[in-house]
């Protein structure tokens, strides 16, 4: 009986389950639940200087704080804030998820070869509309390709799940890298990001 009183206790103390937890095991994506963050002042980043300089709203002051897996900006990104919160309210899980309006490149940069496929999940609340995809490089140099999910309309007050199946065709030969993003059409609350790889055979 103590036993169970102690081991009640202990996941009282550890609070609700890790958003690790929720996200699929294998994962290729790192911290997919946006529960890390890297702040720094705007101004020792030139890179994210520009942004801000270019009107993206990142932050009220001088110091910007970012998702730990945020890369680079996606053609146009207008807001990327951090959100703290409650799970199922402000965010989907864990303390933190993102408020995004416009697109960025999620790190790292994942092994791809023609015929891969690719599981690709997010939670979602706001206002717009949600696409994930994936830009595909050969070993060096620009991309070559891509492929994108059908865009996801979000226009609730709950979190949903939006999901793609994203495959490299065979004719993207050269192919040996993905660098997948996330893109909105307005403000939306993004939170639980995974990206998987399908066997081929369960298409
Ligand atoms: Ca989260």
């Amino acid at each position: 009986m103590m036993l169970i009183l102690l081991v009640c206790f202990a996941a009282l103390l550890a609070g609700i389950a890790p958003t690790d937890e929720l996200l699929p095991k294998d994962n290729l994506i790192a911290d997919g639940g946006f529960e890390e963050v890297r702040s720094f002042p705007v101004s020792t980043d030139p890179y994210i200087a520009e942004q801000v300089q270019n009107g993206c709203d990142l932050t009220d002051g001088p110091i910007v704080t970012l998702p730990s897996n945020f890369d680079q900006v996606c053609d146009v990104l207008r807001k990327l804030r951090v959100v703290e919160g409650a799970p199922d309210r402000e965010v989907h899980s864990g303390k933190r998820a993102i408020l995004m309006h416009g697109g960025f490149y999620v790190r790292p940069n994942v092994k791809a070869a023609p015929g891969d496929a690719f599981r690709v999940v997010i939670w979602a609340k706001g206002e717009g509309t949600v696409r994930l995809a994936a830009s595909l490089y050969p070993a060096e140099g620009a991309c070559i390709a891509g492929c994108a999910g059908n865009e996801a309309n979000i226009q609730e007050d709950e979190w949903v799940r939006v999901e793609h199946t994203l495959e490299i065709k065979r004719e993207h030969a050269a192919v040996k890298r993905a660098a997948f993003y996330i893109q909105t059409t307005g403000p939306v609350y993004l939170d639980d990001l995974s990206v998987t790889r399908i066997a081929a055979d369960s298409l």
